[in-house]
């Protein structure tokens, strides 16, 4: 599988050497000058999202119903994955049929009775099961038929059939004598929702669960049947949001301490055809409305979780949204010719005006305003398509770099001037990008790549601003790239391997938007993209926060506003590397990372100004990993193999902070008060 280095490059904490007690000796000595930085960007740590591998549905999407709505595509036609008769007595069945609920969602459930048994329903297992607990959960279905008696919606281990908790429907169908409800069946096709809150008596042991939908079979002896659409069951969520995100997920985002979010997605706003793009207009509005697509990762998506949720999400996490348009190229290589141009670029417009358009003077901002949000949302990055580098190449690329992305930038140029237009490819990816547009970088590389492309942003100017969309140590050292040599999970020594790469992204944050890791998120129970920042499924115990994820967050969390010049004696760059700065508090941070070293790394590190002099106080947090440097925090044991240690460093004379740092090790060292005088 792997081809590991064997030297000494990760496995250096056993053995200390005569030569490594000679380094010892000679701190490295660091001098933070107080003048002479730059303003950093100030979103530099997001997020990025897209539904892989069940990581929208089936993640932080907190709807726990798979295949609700029997959504279905050229590429994945509709079916009735997920769902099973509670009842021999139950005949299930597919149907399209001529009164669907909406144009969106053609297809339903058909129940009917085989007269054998007195309860008929269907059972839905969830993404791979569901979590039970005491807790509120909100349901709701559309049916149509004709049946008197309740429903009742439950929750019910899948193993044992114990009943963990269940709630009573009325049925509101056939309600003609109801003054207008009568009018209403008849304009919804007969279609009609309901509603229930469930909340169980007890938790389940387990997460293998399903939730049951039941009924009296009677009404139903003569030959008649229900049929049922958009069958949702949705866990307590985020902030409280309806069709929001799944607490545990949400929050352990949020640890990070992210600025932006860039959305919806890579690979997945393109679609893998021409034609199967993520159509935004079509992820708005009510659910009932929304048709789904055929994701790029070998499911159907929902697009529950579509262009206003993401907005929601970064309203709630207070998030900078960056906005990816289609751009007229689809994964399989085919691209929009010159003269079709103007209606993809049009759709783009009609996008953002639909963000921020007025509500009363704009076509779209009143639609936006008829879902509810009034007040406009202030978009200040759109990103023109996605890695236009990528598919195709080279025709599809020269069509970008020829025509597709100047046809954008003109147009928001006119219409949006404030507006930073990014474009997908970056300066490393060949592409010389006109101003003031700014470009987007990707790499997924090994630890070493990252450090030995330790000066890479050095050689930007600020006329080569640059968002790193998506970045993630993938393969390791040695490992072949691209060839099935991925990591199981993120691994200590690519963790430590981002920390470089993101120092000296940070050295450069006048000229970098800002950065972030991706894939984000995986299902444990249904992925091919395995390296993610953090790792679920449906039992929340499974949640599991990679050693990135430590990285990320430590280093996030520590924000720097404006860089400042460091001077080095007794070393420079490698085996430790840094970046220093200010925070907007009046505080002086240090981010270090040490990687290929045999030894401990002895540092001196002053801050020049008299508020850190002798006596002056800092924190200093510390990640180490394990011996081996490609342990991984597994999902299934619930270790964390990285350790962290906060200590407060008192300065010395003339203002020294003197510490040592381990061989593979991120540290973050923040000043806390000014010196006693
Ligand atoms: C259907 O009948 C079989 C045979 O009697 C029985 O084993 C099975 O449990 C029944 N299934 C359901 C869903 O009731
Ligand atoms: C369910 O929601 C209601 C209303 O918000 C609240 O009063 C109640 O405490 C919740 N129940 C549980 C078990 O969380
Ligand atoms: C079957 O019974 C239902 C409920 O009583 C009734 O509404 C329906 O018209 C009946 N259908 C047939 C085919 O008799
Ligand atoms: C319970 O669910 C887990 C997680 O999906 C699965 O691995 C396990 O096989 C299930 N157990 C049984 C007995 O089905
Ligand atoms: C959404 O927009 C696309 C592009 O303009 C268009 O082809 C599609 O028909 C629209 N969908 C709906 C439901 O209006
Ligand atoms: C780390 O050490 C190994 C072995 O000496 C070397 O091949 C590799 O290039 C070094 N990596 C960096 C980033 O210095
Ligand atoms: C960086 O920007 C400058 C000024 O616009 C431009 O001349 C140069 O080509 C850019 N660098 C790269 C690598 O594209
Ligand atoms: C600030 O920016 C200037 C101009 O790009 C650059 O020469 C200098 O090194 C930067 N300073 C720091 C501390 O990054
Ligand atoms: C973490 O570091 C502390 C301080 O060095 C040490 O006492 C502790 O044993 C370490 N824990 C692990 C799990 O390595
Ligand atoms: C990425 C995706 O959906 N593709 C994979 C997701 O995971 C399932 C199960 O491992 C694979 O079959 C898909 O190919």
């Amino acid at each position: 599988m792997l081809l590991r280095p064997t030297n000494s490059a990760f496995l250096a904490t056993a053995v200390i050497t005569i030569a490594s007690l000679a380094s010892r000796c000679s701190a490295i000595d660091l001098l933070v000058h107080s003048t002479g930085g730059n303003a950093t960007s100030p979103i530099f740590y997001g997020l990025m999202h897209e539904d892989i591998n069940n990581s929208g549905d089936g993640g932080i999407y907190a709807e726990l119903i798979r295949n609700r709505a029997f959504q279905g595509s050229a590429e994945f036609p509709s079916n009735l994955d997920g769902w099973t008769p509670v009842s021999n007595g139950t005949k299930l069945a597919l149907k399209k049929l001529a009164t669907p609920l909406s144009n969106a969602l053609p297809y339903s459930l058909n129940v009917a009775s085989l007269g054998k048994e007195i309860v008929v329903g269907f059972a839905n297992d969830g993404f791979w099961g569901m979590d039970v607990k005491v807790q509120n959960y909100t349901g709701s279905f559309y049916v149509r038929g004709s049946h008197r008696k309740p429903f009742t919606a439950s929750l019910q281990s899948s193993l044992t059939g114990e009943v963990f908790g269940s709630v009573e429907v009325p049925s509101r169908l056939g309600c003609h004598s109801h003054a207008g409800a009568g009018a209403q069946n008849h304009a919804d096709g007969g279609w009609v929702q309901h509603h229930f809150t469930l909340v169980p008596e007890k938790a389940a042991p387990n997460s293998n669960n399903s939730f049951v939908i039941s009924f009296d079979a009677a009404e139903l002896r003569n030959g008649s049947s229900l049929d049922f659409n958009l069958i949702s069951l949705f866990l307590p969520t985020y902030k409280n949001r309806p069709n929001g995100l799944r607490i545990d997920i949400a929050e352990a985002l949020e640890e990070l301490n992210p600025k932006f979010l860039r959305l919806p997605g890579g690979n997945m706003l393109e679609g893998n055809t021409i034609n199967a793009y993520w159509k935004w207009n079509e992820t708005i509005g009510p659910l009932k409305d929304r048709p789904g697509m055929a994701g790029v990762w070998d499911y159907q998506l929902t697009t529950g979780l579509g262009l206003v949720e993401y907005m929601e999400w970064c309203d709630d996490m207070n998030l900078e949204p960056i906005v990816a348009v289609w751009d007229g190229l689809s994964l399989d290589g085919a691209y929009t010719a010159e003269s079709e141009m103007g209606a993809v670029v049009q759709d783009a417009l009609d996008e953002i005006e639909f963000l921020t358009g007025d509500a009363a003077t704009t076509k779209w901002g009143a639609v936006r305003a008829s879902l509810g949000h009034p007040k406009p949302w202030t978009v200040k990055y759109v990103e023109i398509g996605n890695e236009d580098w990528l598919a195709g190449r080279p025709t599809a690329y020269d069509s970008y770099k020829a025509y597709r992305f100047q046809a954008f930038l003109t147009a928001f140029n006119n219409k949006y001037p404030d507006i930073q237009v990014i474009a997908s490819p970056s300066v490393f990816d060949g592409m010389v990008i006109p101003a003031p547009a700014a470009g987007d970088y990707h790499p997924y590389l090994t630890p070493d790549e990252f450090a030995l492309n330790f000066g890479r942003f050095d050689q930007l100017s600020r006329q080569n601003l640059t968002l790193i969309g998506e970045a993630a140590s993938v393969h390791p050292n040695g490992g072949i790239a691209w060839d099935g040599n991925l990591m199981p999970f993120p691994w200590w020594g690519g963790s430590v391997g981002e920390a470089i790469f993101l120092i000296a992204a940070e050295r450069n944050a006048d000229k970098i938007i800002g950065a972030t890791y991706a894939p984000g998120l995986r299902n444990l129970n249904r992925w091919q993209w395995s390296v993610t920042l953090m790792q679920h499924a449906a039992d929340p115990a499974l949640t599991t926060k990679s050693t990135s994820f430590h990285v990320w967050k430590l280093l996030g969390n520590h924000v720097i506003a404006k860089t400042l010049p460091v001077t080095a004696k007794n070393g420079g760059i490698g085996p430790l590397y840094w970046v220093a700065g200010a925070s907007d508090k009046g505080t002086n941070i240090f981010k270090a990372a040490v990687y290929n070293s045999t030894a401990p790394v002895p540092v001196s590190l002053r801050f020049e100004g008299t508020a850190v002099s002798k006596g002056a106080t800092a924190t200093l947090t510390v990640l180490t990993g394990p011996q081996d440097p490609y342990a991984f925090n597994d999902p299934f044991t619930h270790v964390n193999v990285v350790n962290e240690t906060k200590s407060t460093l008192v300065a010395g004379e003339g203002g020294v902070f003197a510490f040592e740092l381990e061989p593979l090790s991120v540290a973050v060292l923040e000043t806390t008060g000014g010196s006693p005088k």
